[in-house]
């Protein structure tokens, strides 16, 4: 992927005028998929670390090999607690490489953590791991979850008790060689080969229902259309706005909030829609670019205040794939609409 967007940094001026600092320093996390389980706050990252992999447009320096869960205790700690390795990939049967963007889900007392790996094929695919404690450690499931492809699960609940996993991510997630459940191993290894065209629908972020049992999707994936103010889908050519990767799911006051980073063009955005599957509309941004070239996020009710949880590149002075996550408070305005988070102050 390109270097950091924003050219010479002055990364000591940046941590003054950044809204909120590392949740952890002591090792680098990402993608921040955040829960309250049993009153505390815990995170389900991504922990980026320096394979010495090649950097490219597919995102081959993302070469995770293991998850951390990490906690808070209370809104008012500046700091995460470190649960440890929850998993590693060499414990998952069915893993090569690149432990991407994980999320987790409780039931019943069991919880779950859901992430994204390669195959042996090189394919993205989905798998699951059990656990009685929130922190870990996980024990995979053997295989990875049927018909799972892709990156980046999102696994939301609804009020009725139903979970859904939303997910989904295009260039090195791999999205657009997808067409009717088959994988497109054709050449070019380009990212930008087999996407639509500028002028067509955009590729549309995945969601279907999860079985009783969590392990295994209930239904056919199914695509989440998100429309613009006339009720057209977005465009693959509006960069600005369409599906990159990073899913996301909230409800607040009844409506469904769903949510995705631009990739390319480093915006948080949100649609909204009136149920599980939509369609959703699109409403505007949540946050604005940070340093380093990814940005994803989860969104979370804590105590009645709810936050975003995101990442930047701030502790590593900008390594795309050494990142750091953080949180601040996030708003829903009296028309329920989302006010745009600016990351660092204009001081
Ligand atoms: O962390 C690896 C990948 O980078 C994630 O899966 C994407 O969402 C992006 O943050």
């Amino acid at each position: 992927m390109p270097e950091d967007p924003v050219n010479h940094i002055d990364f000591e001026d940046l941590g003054k005028k950044a809204i909120s600092a590392p949740l952890v320093s002591h090792l680098y996390t990402a993608d921040p998929s955040a829960h309250v389980f049993n009153g505390r706050l815990y995170i389900y990252p991504s922990h980026d670390i320096d394979a010495g992999d090649a950097f490219d447009d597919l995102g081959s320096h993302f070469a995770m090999e293991d998850y951390h869960v990490l906690s808070l205790q209370s809104p008012a700690d500046t700091k995460a607690a470190d649960h440890g390795v929850a998993l590693h990939v060499k414990d998952i049967p069915w893993a090569e490489k690149q432990l991407w963007a994980p999320d987790a889900a409780e039931k019943d007392g069991q919880y779950f953590l859901y992430f994204p790996a390669k195959d042996y094929q090189g394919i993205f695919r989905i798998g699951v791991a059990v656990s009685h404690r929130p922190e870990g450690p996980f024990t995979p499931r053997p295989g990875a979850m049927a018909n799972s492809f892709s990156i980046d699960p999102a696994v939301f609940k609804d009020d009725d008790g139903q979970y859904y996993m939303y997910f989904g991510g295009i260039w090195g997630g791999q999205l657009q060689r997808w067409r009717n459940g088959q994988f497109n191993a054709g050449q070019p290894e380009s990212p930008f080969a087999f996407l639509p065209e500028k002028n067509e629908p955009a590729l549309c972020p995945k969601v279907a229902r999860l079985s009783d049992n969590m392990l295994e999707f209930d239904e056919t994936p199914r695509d989440l259309l998100i429309l613009d103010e006339n009720g057209n889908p977005l465009l693959q050519g509006d960069t600005e706005r369409r599906f990159f990767e990073a899913s996301w799911m909230h409800k607040y006051q009844g409506t469904y909030y769903f949510s995705w980073s631009t990739g390319d063009t480093h915006y948080l955005c949100y649609a909204t829609g009136n149920n599980p599957y939509g369609p959703f509309t699109y409403q505007g941004r949540i946050l604005d670019p940070v340093v380093g070239w990814t940005t994803h996020h989860s969104i979370c009710e804590w105590e009645g205040q709810w936050y975003l949880f995101y990442h930047d590149a701030s502790l590593s002075k900008g390594v795309t794939h050494l990142r750091c996550v953080k949180m601040a408070p996030l708003t829903h305005d009296e028309n329920g609409r989302i006010q745009l988070i600016q990351p660092y102050h204009k001081l």
